[in-house]
């Protein structure tokens, strides 16, 4: 069997997906997301430049061979370009692997641990009335677990995935701001004041039985996520995210010392080597990685496993930056996963997405559902991807009061 072709395609509704298409000589084709979110050009011109000219006339089915011959091969290893188009060849071999079989991919991986995977969806408010009646509807549709992220008073720009005082939330990923970032202004005193008091107010209002999410989106110094971590207790979070950045994989142990708030982290990594540590040394409780950012179905098994060995589930990312084709390998590891947590669920659903990505994966009760298609289960309509192209959108960049260059 051989690789015949390979596209790829940037842009979607209301996101710059980059999709890509690799086509055999069976006539049967593997699809891949590579959008790295905000830098989405990259992994494209990684993929055209580079890696599908030695994709084809290899043999789809060798897929960790190809994994090893891209990664090992690149000498410069890993790293978040890299690893997402890395990430969206391996994701459509395996899409090969499975119509060649004629089975979903969880079959693949060792078949279904459970019927359906938890999500959690994302409420939020301008103030914290705002975000009750955010958390509410939620409960409402039937989710089990929710993140709850507020408006900090007097903060003098609206936080992190926070709406503005004109409830419009400047989402950076569909509002295709230009290139140059806006910035948002953060004050780490006001926030470690007002949100454990907002947390055990949400608490009190839904009781003890709903899942509470909280994403410090890497806000905190060591110290301060550790006099956080120990502030919430009381609130008994499901998890608390992202509460310090993670390149330094030593920085949690004060917070373990402190508190026994389950920590989430990963979604900003690129391979087994950026988490290895947290761990083995069970400095984390759920591994945030996403399939698209680490390389792709191969590489996202072995930190799972390694996860396995040490008391660690899964919570895979799951914001709007993955395209449904990500989103439907996660949901292939999660059916399979013995150690899966709980799965972040923000695909734009809409219409036009359901339109250019067909796909059989079901969300209902706040539960996915996995396809029993063959493969994937997803599909790419090229000619509906006509209707888009690619347009530049940015992070927003955080900066302290004084100007000092913080974290977003
Ligand atoms: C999350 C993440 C996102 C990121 C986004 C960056 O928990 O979903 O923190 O909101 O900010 O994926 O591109
Ligand atoms: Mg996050």
């Amino acid at each position: 069997m051989k690789i015949t072709d390979a596209k790829v395609f940037v842009g979607g509704p209301g996101k710059n997906y980059v999709t890509l298409k690799i086509m055999t000589d069976q006539g049967i084709h593997g699809l891949g997301d590579a959008t790295l979110n905000n830098r989405e050009t990259l992994p494209a011109a990684y993929l055209r430049d580079y890696l599908i000219p030695n994709l084809i006339g290899t043999d789809p089915r060798n897929s960790e061979d190809i994994w090893q011959f891209f990664y090992r091969g690149a000498y410069f290893r890993g790293g978040p370009i890299a690893m997402a188009a890395f990430g969206a060849i391996d994701m459509a071999l395996w899409d090969i692997k499975g119509k060649l079989a004629g089975l979903p991919l969880y079959q693949l991986f060792g078949g279904k641990s459970r019927e359906g995977a938890m999500v959690y969806a994302h409420a939020t408010g301008a103030d914290l009335d705002e975000l009750l009646d955010s958390v509410a509807q939620y409960v409402e549709q039937g989710y089990k677990a929710v993140r709850v992220q507020c408006g900090i008073p007097g903060m003098p720009t609206a936080g992190y995935a926070v709406p503005d005082k004109k409830g419009n939330i400047r989402n950076y990923i569909t509002d295709f701001s230009g290139i140059r970032p806006r910035v948002e202004i953060w004050e780490t005193d006001r926030y470690m004041r007002y949100m454990p008091e907002a947390l055990a107010r949400i608490r009190a209002r839904f009781g003890p039985e709903l899942k509470l999410l909280h994403d410090v989106h890497h806000r905190l110094l060591p110290r301060e996520a550790a006099a956080f971590a120990r502030a919430v207790e009381p609130v008994n979070l499901f998890w608390l995210e992202d509460p310090t950045p993670a390149e330094d994989q030593d920085a949690l142990r004060l917070l373990r010392q402190h508190s026994t708030v389950p920590v989430a982290i990963g979604e900003v990594f690129n391979s087994i080597w950026d988490c290895n540590r947290l761990i083995e040394d069970e400095l984390i409780d759920f591994i945030r990685v996403a399939v698209t950012y680490v390389g792709g179905i191969t590489h996202v098994k072995r930190i799972v496993d390694l996860a396995g060995l040490h008391h660690v589930r899964t919570g895979f990312h799951g914001a709007p930056s993955h395209s449904p084709i990500s989103m439907a390998a996660q949901a292939h590891l999660n059916a399979w996963a013995p150690n899966f947590g709980i799965q972040e669920y923000l695909v734009l659903g809409t219409p036009e997405c359901d339109a250019l990505f067909p796909c059989g994966h079901r969300m209902e009760n706040g539960m996915v559902h996995v396809s029993d298609a063959p493969g994937l289960g997803v599909d790419f309509d090229e000619k509906e991807s006509g209707r888009y192209e690619y347009r530049p959108g940015s992070h927003p960049v955080v900066r302290l009061e004084d100007g000092t260059m913080w974290n977003y």
